[in-house]
């Protein structure tokens, strides 16, 4: 059976970008494979890469998982739970790490913007951060990674690292494919679309989290940046503001890029924009409302033990096999 692993770090409040990227393609996938496992998690390891608040931190750990419950995953088909409360992951990542190159690491893309964000020391896990991910795919033999274009290259080491470790030790690990959206895989910051937005941002001005209240998502669509050309094309070269915002529309609306051109055609951007704050505010505002009801129900940890329990155990056969591969370890006698 196929399977299929993905995860969302508890960095920063969720945001649109996290929404449309990665957490409504991955219901939709669950919806559209009914032969596929699926393997869900929450990043935390990966998030304290760079400084966290303790108390913050615990609290968005919850809110991730809550919110994927809110957008539609089914807990009775999803193995949902925490990252960091299936040791396993961190155990492989070591493993894999003795298989991987630091200069390998030291091009990758996320690891040059971060480091260059940080003002004190750049801790050696943000360079690692890719093992740890190759990890997280690797131990549930993952066939395929649903993601945005953003981890596109995170994607590629990991295949490098299994085909590597295959190499040297044996066919073991399954290699995965990247599934990125054809649409919606890069959502940019409203103020500077030059950027993608980010949950980790300074200022929240560009970006629309999952707990923005109508009001400021209205007012956020209103003043993304545009431009003055007045057309209403789908050319994110010459247009990457308004690109940006037909992506926004034709996720949330259930429409191609052409058809929203086509149905605002020879109109202004104002009433794009109105309209497409409304549509933003309603699909948000039914996304908070379930996730009120998920956290009222009181199931979420009952859901994360059962998705810890399941995960643990299909992991921890894979790491007894790993090692075993690797060499470590005893001989019985
Ligand atoms: N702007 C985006 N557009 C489309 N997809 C996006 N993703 C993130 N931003 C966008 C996808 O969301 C998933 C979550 O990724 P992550 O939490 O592991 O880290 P990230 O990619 O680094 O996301 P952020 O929001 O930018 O977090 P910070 O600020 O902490 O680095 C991934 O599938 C990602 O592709």
């Amino acid at each position: 059976m196929k399977r299929i692993v993905s995860g969302i770090q508890p960095s920063g409040t969720l945001t649109l970008g996290n929404y449309i990227g990665a957490i409504k393609r991955f219901v939709e996938l669950q919806q559209s494979l009914p032969d596929c496992e699926f393997y869900l998690f929450v990043a935390d390891l990966h998030a304290i890469t760079v400084p966290q608040e303790p108390s913050e931190m615990r609290r968005r750990i919850r809110d991730v998982a809550a919110m994927y419950l809110a957008a539609g995953i089914d807990p009775d088909r999803t193995v949902l739970f925490i990252q960091s409360e299936v040791k396993e992951h961190a155990e492989l990542g070591y493993l894999l790490q003795c298989n991987t190159y630091i200069g390998e690491l030291e091009r990758m893309t996320q690891f040059k913007d971060k480091s260059k964000k940080q003002e004190a020391g750049i801790t050696s896990a943000l360079l690692t951060y890719p093992v740890l991910m190759a990890a997280d795919i690797l131990l549930y033999d993952a066939d395929a990674v649903p993601v945005g274009e953003d981890q596109k290259q995170h994607l590629e080491i990991c295949r490098d690292i299994a085909i590597r470790f295959n190499n040297r030790y044996g066919e073991f690990f399954t290699v995965p494919e990247p599934l990125i959206p054809k649409v919606g895989a890069r959502i940019m910051d409203l103020q500077d679309p030059a950027r993608k937005m980010s949950k980790s941002a300074e200022s929240d001005k560009g970006l629309i989290t999952l707990y923005d209240d109508p009001a400021s998502i209205k007012r956020k669509i209103k003043s993304a940046v545009t431009d003055s050309l007045g057309l209403m094309n789908y050319d994110e070269e010459a247009q990457p503001g308004l690109a940006n915002l037909i992506t926004i529309y034709s996720v949330l609306g259930g429409l191609s890029p052409e058809a929203v051109v086509a149905k605002y055609q020879g109109q202004g951007y104002a009433q794009f924009k109105e309209d497409l704050g409304n549509l933003a505010a309603e699909s948000i505002g039914a996304l908070q409302q379930k996730y009120q009801e998920i956290i009222a129900s009181g199931r979420l940890d009952e859901i994360l033990d059962r998705g810890r329990d399941a995960a643990h155990l299909y992991a921890s056969r894979k790491m007894e096999k790993c090692k075993r591969k690797i060499g470590l370890g005893r001989i019985r006698k």
